[in-house]
């Protein structure tokens, strides 16, 4: 379908208001910020492919444009690391000089280490795993299509399987090498909430030594540095990078020495969907029954891991600093991990946490949208970054396991205060959650993107989310 064809309005009930033209604009958003084969995250703050908006963006591509929904991900995937490894950022050669720092030079991935790939420069990171539930979305809209259609996305689940699969064992072996079920992160970009409170701790233990000099792009693209994260945080950000280039990006030299290191619950949750997703893509091209088997393992560990992390004292999971070897309390929307792995044995207590006054039921809430850090944290800040604001693409998260533990009517109260934020405050990549003011960057694409999955959800022929 292209942008011309596209419905005005799929959701019907959702929500009013300016909502018709939801569709439309998220499409041509998608369209505006492509590069050839893939999509920058924002028009100018982010110049080059990062891993999991590319991830969300494939999944709402493949509502409207399911062949370059496809080629969103295989171009992200050709810079796999031989390790298995999906890097956070594959660098654009023709993006503006001075627009984005750190660049490829800073991170000299290639020339320090040859597990990284040779053809293009990447950074040295991970984000986490949607892609596997993105591949299942494009399976799912081809499905019921015409022949050549499903043809070629059988082709592209075949090609694709055997990548999704190196990834989910990389994270699985070299990121979790205690076999806790948990993955362990290096740097907190590579848990995608980068100034979250959840990194406090070790971050503020990090010492910073002689840093070689560098200076920020990413200010000059937001109209107030207090929705960035601070200049004390980045110097932290890259010392952690410079120990990486001297563990030359080896995993047991990283393990060794990094003074980073920490169990992140949202990243392990997300394995754990997508591990689920790998397992019906494995059914379709008919992988070994010894994969299958692996992939399941990995599904329970996993769920193990974020049970072993429960705090009651919270009605959230934390996450867990290993070079401490101690929790790392923080009420963000993170500790709603066990319901983004689809586990319900805890779903009463995080129901009672999500709709307490610390989370949904907060009386000053704009809308109903869960903020990233909770409103009751003392570290909470409603327009910095991961501290407070609505984040789209993490609404989706939790929309989508709210389905999958069949809490249908939360779910649609969520994804109908959503796609309104969507139409009153255009595709920003935050939102303030007490004024529902956009914040951070305009024309965010994956807020497009999940915009387009909410609004195609009346199509109840989805298999990786079930009603009820
Ligand atoms: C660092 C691209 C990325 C997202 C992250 C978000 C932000 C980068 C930055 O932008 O991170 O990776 O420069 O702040 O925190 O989740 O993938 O949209």
């Amino acid at each position: 379908m292209t942008e011309e064809e596209l419905p005005e309005d799929h959701s019907g009930r959702a929500a009013s208001g300016g909502l018709h033209r939801v569709n439309p604009s998220a499409a041509g958003i998608l369209r505006r910020n492509g590069i050839r084969s893939w999509t920058k995250p924002a028009p100018s703050l982010y110049p080059h492919q990062w891993s999991w908006d590319s991830a969300f963006i494939a999944l709402g591509l493949a509502h409207v444009d399911n062949q370059r929904a496809t080629s969103e991900l295989e171009t992200l995937f050709a810079s796999q690391w031989a390790t298995g490894k999906v890097p956070h950022i594959v660098f654009n050669p023709e993006a503006p000089p001075r627009s984005y720092f750190p660049d490829a030079e800073r991170w000299s991935s290639s020339a320090l280490s040859e597990d990284a790939p040779a053809s293009s420069h990447t950074s040295g990171l991970c984000q986490p795993p949607v892609h596997a539930i993105a591949v299942l979305r494009i399976w799912e809209t081809s499905r019921g299509e015409d022949e050549r259609r499903v043809e070629r996305a059988i082709r592209f689940l075949g090609a694709n399987y055997p990548r999704l699969f190196a990834w989910h064992r990389y994270l699985a072996s070299a990121r979790d090498p205690e076999g806790s079920g948990l993955v362990t992160i290096y740097h907190p970009w590579e848990s995608g909430t980068d100034n979250s409170p959840r990194w406090d701790i070790p971050l503020e233990a990090v010492e910073v030594g002689e840093l070689p000099p560098y200076t920020r792009y990413d200010l000059q693209h937001v109209t107030d540095p207090s929705q960035r994260p601070t200049d004390e945080e980045y110097d932290r950000y890259l010392w952690l990078l410079e120990h990486l280039k001297r563990a030359r990006y080896d995993e047991a030299n990283i393990y060794e020495s990094h003074p980073f290191l920490v169990k992140d619950v949202l990243f392990s949750a997300i394995l754990v969907a997508a591990n689920e997703a790998l397992l019906q893509i494995a059914g379709v091209v008919d992988a070994s029954e010894d994969e299958r088997a692996g992939i399941s393992a990995w599904i329970e560990r996993g769920q193990r891991g974020l049970e072993g992390a429960w705090s009651s004292e919270l009605g959230l999971c934390l996450d867990r600093d290993l070079r401490r070897d101690s929790p790392l309390p923080a009420r963000t929307i993170a500790g709603f991990a066990p319901l983004i792995a689809g586990d319900t044995s805890r779903l009463d207590s995080l129901l009672l946490t999500l709709y307490s006054p610390d989370f949904l039921g907060h009386p000053d809430l704009y809308r109903p949208l869960p903020p990233s850090t909770s409103p009751s944290e003392v570290r909470f800040h409603p327009r910095s970054y991961w501290r407070g604001p609505v984040w789209p693409v993490l609404s989706w998260l939790l929309w989508r396991a709210l389905l999958r533990a069949g809490e249908v009517d939360h779910a649609e109260v969520l994804r109908g205060a959503a796609l309104e934020e969507l139409a009153c405050g255009g595709f920003a990549e935050y939102f303030e959650p007490f004024t529902g003011e956009p914040l951070g960057s305009d024309d965010q694409s994956w807020t497009a993107a999940v915009a387009l999955d909410w609004l195609a959800y009346d199509d109840a022929s989805w298999s990786g989310v079930q009603r009820g």
